[in-house]
């Protein structure tokens, strides 16, 4: 628990040419804790029980279920908080999985209904929505991923005629289902780096009609887990790749007046110069506050807080900031706007030690 800061700023235009006044504030509030967003590359797990791919071909009610091996790989998004060993966040960026081949033979005794083939079925994965996750369980929401078959085809011949289905022509998308799960485990620690095993685990089942009573349904539990480096001190770790190790969160180590710690979080490199407060250019006399984020995006939640008439600081209301977030979240990359039109306050960024 170290100090938070902030910095001052007045929201009225004619108080903008000031200069900022950067304050030490030794007080801790209920923050939100500091992630880290990890970009990964995650393989399917090669345990013979996980990722089959059971697909079920149903043809005017009879049914053949056949199982395919699914490989491949994930690229995802978690973020992590570190210091609990939780996850608040799953976003599945893209997926390149195949499907072994697989072939139907549905028949009423010596009566052939449908032969069919299903070949070089691949498919995608990606997160469609937030991607929350419960931090104190690890499980989310299957149905915010969107699996889609977008590559293979399934050809034979059923009573009703040819079967003749071309995924990379016309893609077949469905959602997970039921809830997923992310775990972390601790494999070691080194220094300021967490060495963690994440398994995901993420249910699907969704179905598709071939033509007039042929139907294909595919359930599967995709699993795909990975090793991941996680800086314990996320802060500390860009300190030291900036070549300022010895930096401390609080100061300002080139005496712009930006804290060290802010210009982190905000998602700038140490040798950046941002104005980090700049009145809308839109709109002439309107006091909306512009704070442009770094190339990373926010590294850390920044909460927005005013002092409305001098009574002491409380958090802005989330509707005052576009995006409607606060604190600015991690991940965020767009500039954090706060609509004050009018109101006579500061306002102030904070964001807690890691
Ligand atoms: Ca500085």
């Amino acid at each position: 628990m170290g100090n938070p800061i902030l910095i001052l700023m007045p929201a009225r235009l004619s108080f903008c040419l000031r200069p900022l006044g950067v304050i030490l504030f030794g007080v801790l509030s209920g923050l939100a804790p500091a992630q880290v967003l990890i970009t990964t590359s995650l393989s399917l797990s090669e345990e013979p029980a996980a990722n089959v791919l059971n697909v079920t071909l149903s043809a005017f009610g009879i049914e053949d279920e056949e199982s395919s091996d699914l490989s491949g790989a994930v690229e995802a998004t978690i973020e992590i908080n570190p210091g609990a060993d939780q996850v608040s966040r799953l976003t599945i960026n893209s997926a390149n999985l195949t499907a072994t081949d697989m072939s139907f033979s549905l028949a009423i005794g010596e009566i052939s209904v449908a032969e069919v083939s299903l070949n070089g079925i691949e498919a995608t994965i990606a997160t469609s929505q937030v991607g929350w996750v419960d931090p104190a369980t690890g499980q989310f929401d299957a149905g915010e991923h969107e699996v889609t078959l977008s590559e293979g085809v399934i050809t034979g011949t059923s009573v009703v005629g040819e079967v003749n289905e071309n995924f990379s022509e016309s893609p077949v998308s469905g959602t997970g289902s039921g809830t997923g799960e992310v775990a972390l485990s601790r494999m070691a620690i080194k220094g300021n780096t967490i060495t963690y095993r994440v398994v995901v685990v993420l249910p699907v089942e969704f179905s598709n009609p071939l033509q007039e009573g042929v139907d294909v349904r595919v359930d599967s539990t995709v699993q795909f887990e990975g090793v991941i480096e996680v800086p314990l001190d996320p802060f500390a770790a860009w300190a030291e790749l900036q070549g300022i190790p010895d930096a401390p969160f609080a100061g300002d180590h080139d005496d712009d007046g930006v804290p060290n710690g802010l210009l982190w979080a905000l998602g700038y490199d140490a040798d950046a110069r941002p104005t980090l407060f700049a009145p809308d250019p839109l709109i002439p006399g309107q006091v909306d506050i512009i704070v442009e984020h770094g190339p990373a995006g926010i590294r850390a939640p920044i909460l927005v807080e005013g002092n409305f008439n001098q009574a002491g600081w409380t958090t802005l209301d989330p509707f005052l900031l576009l995006g409607f977030e606060n604190p600015v979240p991690v991940g965020e990359i767009l500039p954090t706007v706060v609509l004050l039109s009018g109101d006579q306050n500061v306002i102030r960024l904070r964001v807690e030690k890691p």
